[in-house]
């Protein structure tokens, strides 16, 4: 039994190994084999689809339009589809649609007898569980080589510690799909994978240093492997020195940070209580000094935003030096209390937004309160233009070898590469990914 699993891309997608792939692989009976066709690398022909027994869909909210062509098309040609994945976690029946089977939740303890049930021909429509499932005695994800046979991918593997997120921003996804309660994997046990990896790893966290306990024990064991590792981690933790250090012991060479916003009142009503402006400057120059380098997020379309939060956003995110910088639109992601509330205020302008043909375009999906529409989508751009601009790049630069890796080594062809995204993709609007 050949099992194809398949993750579709899009615009926003990056060369990066998908976990969701490596834990499919590892749960799936020794029996059937699995491939893995990555969209991104080999864009789906509709009319002449990777042969599968069976097809296994990994689905986000950007990417749930491609899947779908992608599920009705294998469908049409008699091949049973299961998706899963975040999407269709908080949209099952819109999934039920295009699939044979959609699984809710996470994979493990489910996907096996997805399979058995493939098997013998009894796939059930639905398949979901009254609990999360525990992150230890899991087998460890596959590195099966030949899931990923491209050169084409950043040389990092990914590797998870934990699930679920004690806090509750709005705007969020990651309740939705792992709940608020934490589930913690043994250190060892991630010790023991990395153990298996190469020397580059991304920790697909949400927040490394969740409580100073774990991150003294999951970094004391991450520090004798010398690895160099990028993650993401909370403010919350990071206003701590002792964890800054450990982090620097541990090989982390740089973080994602969500500081979101510059104000106090957005933060609030976002329920993002773990963030505090007044200290942002502090928080970077502790991790700057430890060699740390700052990919820093930053939203924007939220209630108290108005015309001037573009300039004054740049502005910090210059001063304060960041290695690299994202700008989203405020998301109104299926099944998040975002979601719920502009639905409950009349205020969503594409409802199902990830449908629509090229939705990036249609952007921002709601109606914003401070400005117009229109003002909020040119001021994003010209957050990106600015900040990706060759003066910012070149004030932002901290080039000494003591100011880490990633800083003196990567930052000039990260920052080339992000000022041509910014120009070709975001200001004039070219569309990169064939497959659609
Ligand atoms: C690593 C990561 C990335 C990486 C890599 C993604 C990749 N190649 O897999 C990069 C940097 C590329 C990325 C990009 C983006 N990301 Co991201 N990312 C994550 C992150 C932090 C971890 C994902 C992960 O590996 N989890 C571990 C795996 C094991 O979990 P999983 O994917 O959920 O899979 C489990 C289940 O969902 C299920 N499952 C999944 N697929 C399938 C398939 C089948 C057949 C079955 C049965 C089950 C199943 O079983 C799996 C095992 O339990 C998550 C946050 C999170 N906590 O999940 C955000 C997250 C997925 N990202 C998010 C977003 C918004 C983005 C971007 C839009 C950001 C941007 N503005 O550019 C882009 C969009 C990319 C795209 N094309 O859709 C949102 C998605 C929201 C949504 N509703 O879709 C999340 C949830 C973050 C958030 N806070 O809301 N991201």
């Amino acid at each position: 039994m050949l099992i194809r699993l398949i993750t579709p891309a899009n615009e926003d997608s990056a060369f990066v190994r998908s976990l969701a792939v490596c834990v499919l692989a590892a749960h799936t009976p020794r029996f059937a084999r699995v491939e893995h066709t990555d969209d991104l690398l080999h864009p789906i022909p509709l009319d002449r689809l990777p042969p599968a027994d069976l097809v296994g869909i990994s689905v986000f909210s950007k990417t749930a339009r491609r899947a779908y062509a992608i599920a009705d098309a294998y469908r049409a040609a008699r091949i049973p589809v299961v998706l899963g994945g975040i999407h269709v976690t908080a949209c099952p029946s819109e999934g039920a649609a295009h699939a044979d089977a959609v699984v809710v939740g996470e994979a493990e303890g489910l996907w096996h007898q997805v399979v058995l049930d493939a098997m013998s021909g009894r796939l059930q429509p639905l398949y979901r569980r009254d609990r999360f499932p525990s992150l230890e005695r899991q087998p460890f994800p596959s590195r099966d080589r030949s899931l990923f046979p491209s050169r084409r991918y950043i040389p990092m593997d990914v590797v998870q510690s934990m699930r679920g997120c004690p806090f509750q921003c709005e705007f969020c996804s990651v309740n939705v799909q792992a709940g608020s309660e934490l589930r913690l994997r043994p250190a060892r046990d991630v010790a023991e994978e990395l153990e298996r990896l190469g020397r580059f790893v991304m920790f697909a966290d949400d927040n490394i240093i969740v409580t100073p306990g774990r991150a003294r024990e999951l970094l004391g064991e991450i520090a004798p492997l010398r690895k160099r590792w990028i993650g993401q981690a909370s403010l919350a933790g990071l206003d701590r020195p002792e964890n800054v250090e450990l982090l620097r012991r541990s090989g982390c060479i740089g973080l994602f940070i969500g500081f979101e916003t510059l104000s106090e009142t957005s933060l609030r009503a976002q329920r993002k209580f773990q963030n505090h402006p007044s200290r942002y400057l502090d928080t970077v120059a502790r991790l700057h000094d430890a060699g740390i380098a700052i990919w820093g997020s930053f939203v924007f379309g939220f209630d108290g935003d108005d015309p001037s939060v573009f300039d004054r956003t740049v502005a910090f995110a210059r001063e304060a030096r960041l290695t690299m910088a994202m700008f989203t639109l405020l998301t109104p992601y299926p099944g998040t209390l975002l979601y719920a509330r502009l639905q409950r205020e009349g205020r969503l302008s594409s409802p199902a937004w990830w449908l629509e043909t090229d939705h990036d375009r249609l952007f921002p999906a709601f109606e914003p309160k401070g400005m117009t529409r229109t003002q909020l989508r040119e001021g994003w751009m010209k957050a990106w233009h600015d900040f990706y601009g060759a003066r910012s790049i070149l004030s932002r630069w901290r080039p000494r070898v003591r100011n880490g890796l990633l800083e003196s080594l990567a930052f000039l062809p990260l920052n080339a590469f992000m000022h041509r995204l910014t120009e070709e993709k975001i200001v004039a609007g070219h569309r990169f990914f064939v497959g659609r």
